[in-house]
Order: structure tokens, then sequence, then C-alpha cells
């Protein structure tokens, strides 16, 4: 180790770079002509007094004065350590980088980083037909010896050139590398090998967005730098917005797909309720960002059942909770929330059992909100719980910790009692329905709605699924 450093440094700061040896030499700022060897050979020389201490053990080199590098050199060798106070050094301040290969007359330059890029200003001559010492390479490429993800073409998908840094190995450059040796790459977060330009190919072939799951869609919630996709549900491929439908649920087992453009409502699954009905009556659903699991509100019998409508088959029974729920939702971390409106209380579901876990009054300024009816979605952009207070025309932001709300959107609807809300990740808006009547509503503060055309029937809830197809 010992050896190793010296050695480091020696040449760090006493040799030549091998560019500037093979026409000059530096000698305290006096520059004079000199072979190549003659110069690393002087400066090897020069320098050999102070590699006297170290262990001959090490030494796997022929020269007399050459000390071997060890393993511990990759990381603990260092250009720019020690300061060299051997008169006889040369400084050099040519920067200059030229290939140079080893092995039949020209130089071994050291590798510290493992990367297989010589550092130009630690090399040695070699002669014809001798092995590289350890932990040398026949080139002097390496832009930072020092990193082993920052050489030419370290991004072969920016530059297959030029020096840069890709530390999560998916071939782009780091867009702000720390490194001041390394050129901008265009990689947005170069900690993350599922993110970088058109990983969400479907979605946007050049924006620098996170794709986790591979499905083509970016994430909707991102780190600042990274463009915001709309696949709510980043870790599960089977979700996004290349396969979904808007979707309610009526009480004879149908879903019907919502047309927004036209009010038009078309079945497009159905499950058999046989065993279940009467009565059976379902007016809000919510789909798992976990494994993709429907869960739906029963009413009549203050249940959650599951629901797997592409199956067709019977809806699967859980736990009597006693609530009145108006509406549910899932946080991405896979918390299944629900509104009580006759408690006006947001409740906590174990999805295993659909018991509740606990409950929190519902708040706006510290004081009650009467829920009657209610539409509940999670905006999976700013990550955060949506809830509909219908008696006073507007959208809350639910703090799940506290059950405090936020308004969102306060629109100018009269009595407009919502039944249904839910978050459309692609426009960045809602849509939510009051029996017949469908809205779609800002949620930037502008507090601008309007009013799409009318419903074939009145409906209890919206909702996003896939669409079986
Ligand atoms: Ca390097
Ligand atoms: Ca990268
Ligand atoms: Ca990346
Ligand atoms: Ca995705």
């Amino acid at each position: 180790m010992v050896s190793m450093r010296r050695f480091g440094w020696l040449f760090a700061a006493g040799l030549c770079h091998a560019p500037a040896c093979s026409s000059t030499c530096v000698d305290d700022g006096a520059v004079f002509n000199q072979s190549l060897e003659a110069c690393m050979t002087a400066g090897i020389t020069a320098s050999a007094t102070e590699g006297s201490e170290t262990d001959a053990s090490e030494s796997e080199s022929d020269g007399p004065t050459m000390t071997a590098p060890t393993e511990g050199s990759a990381t603990e060798g260092s250009a720019t350590e020690g300061s060299n106070s051997n008169s006889n050094s040369n400084s050099n301040s040519n920067s200059e980088s030229a290939t140079i290969t080893g092995g039949d007359g020209g130089s071994w330059c050291e590798d510290k980083d493992g990367d297989g890029f010589g550092d130009p200003a630690n090399c040695v001559p070699s002669e014809p037909g001798e092995d590289p010492p350890a932990g040398f390479v026949p080139n002097d490429d390496d832009c930072d010896d020092g990193d082993e993800h920052t050489f030419p073409g370290a991004a072969p998908n920016d530059d297959p050139e030029a020096c840069m840094t890709d530390a999560d190995g998916d071939d782009w450059g780091d867009n702000t590398p720390t490194d001041p040796d390394a050129v901008p790459g265009t990689d947005c977060d170069d900690d993350d090998a599922s993110t970088f330009p058109g990983s969400a190919e479907v979605e946007d072939p050049s924006k620098c967005m996170k794709d986790e799951d591979g499905d083509g869609w970016g994430d909707s919630s991102v780190d600042d730098g990274v463009d915001g996709g709309s696949d709510c549900y980043d870790s599960n491929a089977d979700i996004n917005p290349g396969d979904r439908v808007l979707y309610t649920a009526t009480d004879n087992g149908e879903f019907l797909a919502i047309d927004t453009a036209t009010g038009d409502l078309d079945v497009f699954a159905s499950v058999d309720i046989g065993p279940l009905a009467p009565p059976y009556a379902v007016i809000t659903c919510a789909i798992s960002p976990i494994d993709a699991t429907i869960y739906c509100s029963q009413s009549a019998k203050q249940i959650l059942i599951v629901v797997d409508y592409c199956s067709g088959d019977t809806p699967i029974e859980l736990a009597d909770h006693g609530r009145s729920i108006c509406g549910l939702g899932f946080l991405d971390d896979g918390t299944l929330y629900g509104v009580d409106s006759d408690g006006d209380e947001l409740v906590t579901f174990d999805p295993g059992t659909g018991e509740v876990l606990g409950a929190k009054p519902l708040t706006v300024d510290g004081n009650g909100v009467n829920i009657q009816a209610c539409g509940m979605a999670v905006d999976c952009v700013g990550e955060r719980m949506l809830v509909t207070d219908g008696q006073n025309s507007r959208i809350l932001s639910i703090d799940p910790e506290t059950g405090e709300g936020t308004v969102v959107a306060d629109i100018e609807e009269g009595q407009w009692n919502s039944v249904g809300l839910e978050f459309d990740p692609v426009s960045k808006q809602a849509f939510s329905n009051n029996g017949d009547r469908l809205f779609q509503i800002a949620l930037d503060g502008s507090n601008n709605y309007m009013q799409l055309p009318e419903l074939e029937q009145s409906i209890n809830d919206l909702s996003y699924g896939p669409t079986c197809d």
C-alpha cells in the first residue's frame, strides 16, 4: 500500500505526461527536448530514492526502480496526494492526451479506477514483449482515473467518444456531472438506470422519464429534473394509460365504459353476482397499485368486495365493516382508504380482510365536514388524496395523517352533490359526476371546469381500470 501511494504521486507530481515525454520534458518550468525513454527514466530514477523504502516483495517489475502497484492502489492511489519536494522531479503542465500502446516500446499507464483506461499522468515505458505491470493498461485515455464511471465513451448513447460519467450503467451520461473533467450528457438521473431520455418510449420517445416497470409509460411522480409521465402505477406494467377505461359499476354486475366525449355508456365487462344478490349495490371502486386488484364498496351489505371484472368471476366478499363508504382510493404505498359518509370520517382498510383499521374525522380549517355523497380519487402526479365535498361543490385534498382537507377546486355549481371522482393522469384534471351530469375539473387552483355531454344514465362512480382487451 505504502509503496503504491508513493509510486502514484511520484509519477503524478514528478514525471512528464507520456505525450509530453515523447517530445519534451518540463523541468522547473524549463522545457527541453528529450526522448521518451530518457525522459521517463530520468524521472523514475530521480524519484526512486523516495520509493526505496517500499517492500521489495511487492515489486513485479524488472526495472530496478520500479515499484509494482498493489490491489490497494485502486482506491488509495491518488494523483494529487502528497506534495513533491524532490528537486529532480519535473512538473508537467501538458494535459494533452494521446493513445499510446504498451509492449512495443510504448508506455503502460496506471488504471487506478479499473475502468480500462490509463491515467496519462502515471505512465511508464514498456519494452517489446513484456507484460504490463499489474494495474497498468496500454493506453493513457482516462479523463479521470479516480472514477471508474468516467472515461471516454462511458455513455455511448450520448457520445461514443466523449468523456462522460455514467454511474447507473444505462449508457447515458450524467447531465450534471460532479466530475469537472466530464462532459454533461443527457441522463437526468444518473443514479437510476430506468431513467434516461426515451425511457418511456410509448409515451414520449425523447423526454427524460422514469419507467421502472418497463411498460413504456413514464412514472407520474418523479424527482426534480426528471420529466413526469402519466403512469400512476410505475411498479406494475399491467396498469398504464395504454390500457385503461373510465368505467362505472352497476347493480346488476355490469361494468360500463364511459365515453366522456359523447356521454355514451357501453357494457365492456360483467361479473356473475348470482350468489351475492340481492342486495347487490356497488357505489365506488378503486384499483390497487400493488397488484391491480379492484376493490369496490358493496353498500347494501356494508362490505368491500374484490372484483375481477375481466374474468367475470363472482366477486369475493370481505368482512362486514359496518360503514357507509362512498369513496375508495389507494395511495401509492398500497394503503386503502375510504370515506364514511355517515361518520364523516376518513377510514383505513386492511385490504386483506376488508376490516377497518382506523378512522379520522374529515375537517377543513379544523371544522368538521358534512359528507353526504362523495367521490374519491388519488392524484398520482401531486401524490394527494382527493375527496369531493358535494354539498359545498368543492374538491378537497385530504392529509391522510390528520384527515384535514385543503380546497383544491371550488366550482360554481350550487348543490353539485358529486357521487363520483376520478383523476386523469394524462390531462392532470379530474372527472366528476352528479348522476348523469359529468364534469371535467382543473386541479391547478384555477377552479376552471366544464360540463361534458350528459351521460346516458345516472351512475354512481367513476374509476379507471383495465380494458380487458
Ligand atoms: Ca476513469
Ligand atoms: Ca447513466
Ligand atoms: Ca439514468
Ligand atoms: Ca411505467
